[in-house]
């Protein structure tokens, strides 16, 4: 484990929420909401940000200005398809700190999409990061084939090989139909690790459920750099969430994470994203759904209530969030009623405990208790002692 905390520790994000999750469905941002959440984001502490880019519409255009001109400390990028007249409009941005530029490599996009063949595509690439080069010699360059899991090895390092000659400072692997394995993820960073200078980025959808774990396996095989967008949203169910990754990491080595962002702001994130794009915070979301710290079985809670890393590799206080133990039910246990009456200022014996548990377990079975329920009976009994010594409070 401590191996690959080590592997991994010189990391960067790039969010992309203002690129890739202005592609999600529900996204249809303004100006406001996006320096919202570039604010939001820069407070949190990313290193990139990336918009969408300036020749999809006026407004693309006027925002991306906006934003270049907020003076945040992350470097702001946009995302251009390999063209000069993409480049050109990038060029014009003042405050701009760089340029994602991508093409189509796998045979689906060449055929159906630009209709280019590799040799035209590595001249057309060639081109395109000279022109910016030439022009801005201050902005980063990233070049991404898009689709790479799906296009041959061969032509990828051919592609790479020629813009890193070139001097690009990434280039980005994109599972763009999120159809990778970590495995495959992890082979073929590596193997770029080897045939290029350039720092390595990786992009990956969740069609499969793998964003998570790929991005974290191209960061061991030796990317610096992984995509992310706010709970994960982009073109159809979205790429890596920004907050499963900080889980990820988290989990491997807090010191990871801790202290270099600001943890506490990503329930702010996810919510005000959430908010933006008109959808709840999944109920099982990383970090900020409602049960991602909620625990219920009696043996759960007894032994958090002992120690939170029983059943917890992430604290919930590090991201300005709480534990919640779930007691109305029949999994329910001593410890926790113990810990509720507790909390209720009541203190119980060994048999109140266990006649309350019991009675509690019985009643669940047959309906539904609320915590309040819960509080009654614990009170009602109580109350009975006070009258009768120790007796039965009922329901
Ligand atoms: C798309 C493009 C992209 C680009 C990724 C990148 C993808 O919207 O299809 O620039 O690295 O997933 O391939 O988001
Ligand atoms: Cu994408």
């Amino acid at each position: 484990m401590r191996r690959e905390a080590g592997a991994i520790r010189a990391f960067k994000i790039i969010d992309s929420t203002l690129r890739e999750g202005e592609q999600f469905v529900g996204a249809n941002f303004t100006t406001g909401q996006k320096i919202d959440i570039a604010c939001t984001l820069d407070e949190f502490g990313v290193e990139y940000i990336e918009l969408t880019s300036p020749v999809v519409s006026p407004g693309s255009l006027r925002d991306l200005r906006v934003i270049c001109g907020l003076g945040l400390s992350a470097t702001v990028l946009t995302h251009i398809r390999c063209r000069e007249e993409d480049a050109l409009r990038a060029l014009e941005i003042d405050g701009l700190g760089g340029v994602d530029i991508v093409i189509g490599t796998s045979s689906p996009l060449r055929r159906f999409s630009h209709g280019m063949e590799i040799p035209e595509i590595i001249d057309r690439a060639c081109e395109v990061v000279s022109l910016i080069k030439e022009n801005r010699p201050d902005l980063e360059i990233r070049f991404s084939t898009e689709d790479s899991f799906r296009s041959e090895r061969d032509d990828l390092l051919r592609v790479y090989r020629a813009v890193d000659r070139l001097g690009v400072h990434r280039v980005g692997v994109a599972d763009t139909v999120g159809i990778a394995t970590p495995f495959q993820v992890y082979e073929l960073v590596r193997e770029l690790k080897q045939s290029v200078r350039a720092e390595i980025e990786f992009h990956g959808h969740n069609d499969t459920g793998c964003a998570i774990a790929n991005s974290y396996a191209a960061l061991l095989a030796g990317a610096t750099c992984v995509d992310t967008s706010v709970l994960g949203i982009g073109e159809r169910n979205g790429i890596t969430p920004l907050g499963g990754l900080i889980a990820r990491l988290y989990a491997l080595d807090p010191e990871l994470v801790r202290g270099k962002y600001k943890l506490e702001l990503l329930p702010r994130l996810d919510a005000m994203v959430a908010e933006i794009v008109g959808v709840d915070i999944p109920f099982n979301n990383y970090i900020t759904g409602i049960a991602a710290f909620t625990h219920k079985a009696g043996i759960h809670a007894k032994a958090i209530l002992n120690d939170p890393s029983t059943y917890e590799v992430l604290r919930p206080e590090d991201f300005g969030l709480s534990r919640y133990i779930s007691i109305a039910h029949r999994l329910t246990g001593r410890n926790a009623i113990r810990w509720r009456a507790e909390q209720l200022g009541i203190e119980l014996g060994e048999k109140e405990l266990r006649e309350i548990t019991a009675h509690i377990k019985a009643l669940a079975d047959g309906q539904h208790l609320s915590l309040d329920n819960v509080d009654a009976i614990i009170r009602r009994w109580a109350g009975a002692r006070g009258r009768h010594g120790e007796g039965k409070g009922g329901t």
